[in-house]
């Protein structure tokens, strides 16, 4: 049965396979999404490391001259997403987005060498993509966190991969909607739309989108310029994480600068996040830059923060918290507390369950010693594969499969897993 399930993952990835990166999934997102790839990445290292470092290859050879790596590489022509490269005008020779996503890259690296097979094949590719994701790190902590916080603030929703997050609601009001250029949804023709972001969310994502087009993606300035500065506590802790491993890898490569600058980005963004937890929600929150105030949602990002080593009372919390939120659905975890009046269980990132979230989460506790709760969260995602096959994402109390089917990380996650 599980090897069932297994091979089944398998012919996801194979199908959305387009030869040197992978597609989230046929038809919604026809092209390579950043966190996206390096997830997929150690799906594809269970049946063939050379793709897997191929995935990562890939994404790398985007990445701009500053650092930073785009959050989606438009490798072919395809009518069937919006906001396409037009709209981007990031005059990239191959065109991308000018934001960036959850950069989780430093950790799969890590994670596929350590398990590699083939050694000489890992040395050599992790060994040239060291420098390129330490210089994602520090770009991070230069253009997002010019006030050397520890913490770095996202411009876009899109940056944190949970667009339509309850935890944006209030600061996105601040993006106007005030001149932006008609345009056409294609999402909306993929997937149900009552599922997906609102029109008014989209207008104010393309807001933002031309106001860093009229700076010229300069990321000196983009922090400051941006409306919308969100420090959001998975987000950091997904960097911080990646920047500890990374930590370790240069270790084991032999290249002491990188480790121990990425070792003092770690520590000195492991005691800031501090500053994020909320002794009332038992959780961490994220923190509105502009207002100074910390943003009173209770979102899985809070939780996802166990991704990165937080202190051990905060981590037996967090669990605590799971356990919570797991009397108000059936499947853990749910993007938002399902007891919040915002909650939406279909739609999109407003209550949904992730199985990429929950692997995260699950691999931060059980670093933290939390067996059981690992076991339990695990075991939701095994039971709404078998009932629900490979979606996007899922409501935590029907099991609803919605958004893309057949979708690759949540195929690659099912192999991790299950492995
Ligand atoms: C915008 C590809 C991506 C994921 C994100 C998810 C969704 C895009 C969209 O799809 O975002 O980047 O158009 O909705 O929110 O996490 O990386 O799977």
């Amino acid at each position: 049965m599980e090897n069932d399930l297994i091979e089944h993952a398998k012919q996801v990835l194979r199908d959305n396979d387009r030869g040197t990166y992978t597609v989230p999934t046929h038809g919604l997102y026809p092209f390579q999404w950043n966190w996206d790839s390096a997830l997929s990445a150690l799906g594809f290292a269970h049946f063939d490391e050379a793709r897997a470092w191929t995935e990562i290859d890939t994404l790398f050879e985007n990445q701009w001259d500053d650092g930073m790596v785009p959050h989606i590489i438009f490798h072919q022509v395809d009518e069937g997403y919006f906001p396409g490269p037009d709209i981007w005008g990031t005059e990239r020779p191959v065109p991308t987005s000018g934001i960036t996503q959850p950069p989780v890259a430093g950790f799969a690296v890590r994670r596929m060498y350590d398990r590699a097979t083939d050694k000489p094949l890992a040395t050599a590719r992790a060994r040239a993509l060291l420098p390129l994701i330490h210089a994602w790190h520090q770009w991070f902590y230069l253009n997002r966190d010019p006030q050397g916080t520890g913490l770095v603030a996202i411009i876009h929703p899109w940056e944190t991969g949970r667009d339509n997050s309850v935890d944006w609601d209030v600061a996105f009001q601040r993006v106007p909607t005030e001149g932006v250029a008609p345009f056409t949804r294609r999402d909306t023709t993929h997937a149900n739309p009552a599922h997906r972001p609102s029109d008014e969310q989209y207008k104010r994502y393309i807001w933002l989108v031309q106001k860093f087009r009229n700076l010229g993606w300069d990321n000196t300035k983009l922090h400051d310029a941006s409306p919308f500065r969100v420090v959001d506590p998975g987000f950091n802790a997904i960097l911080i994480r990646s920047c500890a491993d990374l930590a370790e890898l240069a270790d084991e490569l032999g290249e002491p600068t990188i480790a121990a600058q990425s070792r003092a980005m770690a520590q000195k963004g492991n005691a800031a996040m501090a500053t994020l937890w909320s002794e009332e929600y038992g959780q961490y929150l994220c923190y509105d830059r502009i207002s100074g105030t910390l943003i009173e949602s209770p979102s899985v990002a809070g939780i996802l923060a166990a991704f990165a080593d937080i202190p051990p009372d905060k981590a037996a919390a967090l669990t605590r918290r799971i356990e919570s939120l797991a009397e108000a659905c059936n499947y853990l975890v749910p993007s938002h507390d399902p007891r919040a009046a915002e909650f939406e269980g279909l739609r999109y990132w407003r209550g949904p369950v992730w199985l990429i979230v929950n692997y995260m989460i699950a691999d931060g506790l059980k670093r933290a010693g939390k067996s059981e709760m690992v076991d339990r969260i695990n075991a939701d995602c095994v039971r709404l594969i078998h009932r629900s096959g490979f979606a996007e994402y899922y409501d935590p109390i029907t099991a609803e499969p919605c958004g893309g089917a057949h979708f690759t990380w949540t195929a690659a996650m099912v192999i991790e897993i299950l492995s």
